[in-house]
């Protein structure tokens, strides 16, 4: 009897690689459950919870935020999907938070972007964010379809506080140092699948016919989507 398995997958890259736009098409195509660090951080911020308001300022000033803390959140928000396949994007980015995880929940594959420092910093400069839902936008890439309005919703776009440029390039110091560590960690597992390129549209397709490989290979399932 092949026994199915809820298929889990994490996304890597650097600020801005375009995690967050990537993981929307994976979304809608493979019908996973999307949870992103960042968002989950950002609507605590909003909501002023506890969590939140202790952890503005590290997140505003391009650090990352203590691993104890993001391992108990997002361990405890993955614990709510055990019915589903998910994707979680932006978590683990230390080794210590890869352990947690990896204690935790067996993980079928790592896609990591792998996109130039350089051709970021411009993108986070013209992102606008639907704080909400996490839906992300670009003024030049994906502008919405009425400027400054969610084209779902139309409630109003933000820009994020950590896209200033000298906050953005703390954030790729911190990449560097404390995430490219756990590219390794799944490296030496087996499970890391790297994606180079500049543009999403051109990395999107490969993406793609690797997922539907892996996701079709009969020992997994999502929901896929009628
Ligand atoms: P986040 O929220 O995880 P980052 O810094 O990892 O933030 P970010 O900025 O959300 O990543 P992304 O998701 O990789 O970037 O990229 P994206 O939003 O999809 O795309 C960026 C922009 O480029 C968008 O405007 C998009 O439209 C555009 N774009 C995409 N593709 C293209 C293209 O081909 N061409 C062009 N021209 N544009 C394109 O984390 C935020 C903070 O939270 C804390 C930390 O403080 C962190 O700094 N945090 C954690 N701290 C500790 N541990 C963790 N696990 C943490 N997780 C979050
Ligand atoms: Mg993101």
């Amino acid at each position: 009897m092949v026994v199915r398995a809820l298929f889990r997958a994490v996304i890597m890259g650097p600020p801005g690689s375009g995690k967050g736009t990537v993981s929307n098409r994976i979304t809608k195509t493979f019908g996973l459950a999307h949870l992103s660090s960042g968002d989950v951080l950002r609507v605590n911020i909003t909501a002023k919870t506890e969590i939140g308001l202790l952890m503005k300022s590290c997140i505003d000033q391009g650090q990352l935020v203590p691993d104890d803390v993001i391992s108990r959140l997002i361990l405890g928000e993955l614990r709510n999907l055990e019915q589903s396949g998910w994707l979680l994007d932006g978590f683990p980015r230390t080794v210590p938070q890869a352990e947690a995880l990896d204690a935790a929940f067996r993980i079928d594959t790592v896609i990591n972007l792998d996109v130039p420092f350089q051709t970021i910093q411009e993108r986070l400069t013209s992102r606008w964010v639907h704080l909400p839902s996490g839906r992300v936008y670009n003024t030049s890439f994906n502008p919405p379809k009425v400027p400054g309005l969610d084209d779902v919703t139309g409630e109003p776009l933000v820009q994020r506080n950590d896209d200033a440029p000298e906050t953005v390039a703390r954030r790729l110091k911190a990449y560097e140092n404390q995430t490219q560590p756990v590219l390794e960690f799944y490296r030496s597992k087996g499970l890391l699948e790297t994606f180079t390129g500049t543009e999403t549209n051109k990395i999107w397709p490969h993406v793609h016919a690797f997922l539907s490989r892996k996701l079709n290979s009969g020992i997994h399932k999502a929901r896929l989507k009628e």
